[in-house]
């Protein structure tokens, strides 16, 4: 019963959701801000089409008609068996649902924006056919930051009917982001073309309770079933229309990820930008684990430090380890507040979800 409660409530009224969090974790919420997202005022996705800059194009008009947008699972994959990959990539031009009532012309790896998630340990090596299906009408390539290959041959892009063989030793552990390099990169990564690849230590990350795979990006919205605006994509202070996590905005906010109380859950996170930083925080935990970029801090670290966000600019990864003492809401965001009325916005759903807040719902 609780949860449909919470599910009434989150689907229905983002303003519950931001008192939610001005609440729990006495948030400082720009009023002025909030007042002019579609999320706080009511709900009306029409109003997040508005969110162009002045002197750019048009506004995006939201469509009821749009096609409902496809949840992705966050739960991350299991490490491929094996040292050899050989992974088929195809690279898709295709329609997808970015937010409720928003619907574009992306461009993807294996037909999802994100691209899939890719998992191996150091010292494997990936093999990787890209191909470009004669249906496309754009070239496209890849770029595994993963790997130490020159970029004028496997980077190299390849036109519709064309594929090309990308091989590579996983020498270093980390979470890594592929994508599109395709000149100009910037539309091709802002309209959909990057994922993330996970490199485990050679022997293997320790198993936790639940693991959970976040891409945060943006969406610089082009008009309906077109592809995005890249001249919104290129000002040199970016506004995106939405922030999301896998894709997609507030999905999981829609739907939360429901665990467990006081099992250790590990995310794998990455900013796919292109080119907004990101703050990664759960609302009322900290993360006793992070691996960011090579940086390591261990639970059971002399002092006991603990960590509360992850800064994360396009283009880096880390893994986040954290528990949930209590059942209840804890939503995902990052930090940079601006972003959590744009789509930035998720909830991990620990135990039954605790009790309804008093007030304001
Ligand atoms: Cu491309």
């Amino acid at each position: 019963m609780q949860r449909a409660f919470w599910y009434t409530g989150l689907v229905g009224g983002g303003m519950s959701l931001f008192l939610t969090l001005a609440l729990v974790g006495s948030l400082l919420l720009n009023a002025a801000a909030v007042g002019s997202t579609g999320s706080a005022d009511g709900g009306d996705p029409d109003a997040l089409g508005h969110q162009g800059e002045a002197g750019a194009a048009a506004p995006v008009e939201s469509d009821p008609g749009a096609p409902e947008y496809v949840l992705r699972d966050p739960t991350a994959p299991d490490r491929s068996e094996g040292e050899l990959h050989e992974i088929e990539l195809v690279m898709s031009e295709q329609p997808m649902t970015v937010a409720a009532g928003y619907e574009q012309l992306v461009w993807t790896f294996g037909d999802e924006v994100p691209g899939p998630v890719l998992r191996v340990k150091a010292g494997d090596v990936v093999r990787i056919t890209l191909k470009n299906p004669e249906t496309n009408l754009m070239p496209h390539s890849i770029d595994f930051h993963s790997s130490m290959v020159a970029w004028n041959d496997e980077m190299r892009s390849i036109n519709p009917g064309e594929e090309l063989v990308y091989e590579f030793e996983a020498k270093y552990a980390g979470v890594y982001m592929y994508h599109c390099g395709t000149s100009p990169a910037l539309m091709h990564i802002a309209n959909g073309m990057y994922g993330m690849i996970i490199v485990e230590p050679a022997e293997g990350l320790p198993p936790v309770d639940h693991e959970f795979a976040l891409v945060q990006s943006e969406w610089y919205l082009g008009q309906q079933g077109q592809t995005i605006d890249i001249a919104k994509a290129s000002t040199s202070g970016p506004a995106p229309d939405f922030v999301v996590w896998n894709g997609v905005a507030n999905q999981y906010a829609d739907h939360p990820i429901e665990v467990p109380v006081g099992e250790t859950i590990r995310v794998f996170v990455l900013n796919a930008g292109p080119s907004v930083d990101s703050s990664f925080h759960v609302v009322g935990t900290i993360f006793h684990e992070v691996i960011k970029e090579g940086i390591h801090l261990a639970e059971g670290n002399d002092g006991g430090w603990g960590s509360q966000a992850v800064d994360l600019s396009p283009a880096q990864g880390a893994i986040v380890e954290m528990r949930f003492d209590e059942d209840g809401l804890y939503p995902i965001v990052t930090h940079a507040f601006n972003f959590v009325g744009k789509g930035a916005l998720g909830v991990f759903m620990a135990g039954d979800g605790g009790e309804p807040m008093e007030g304001g719902h």
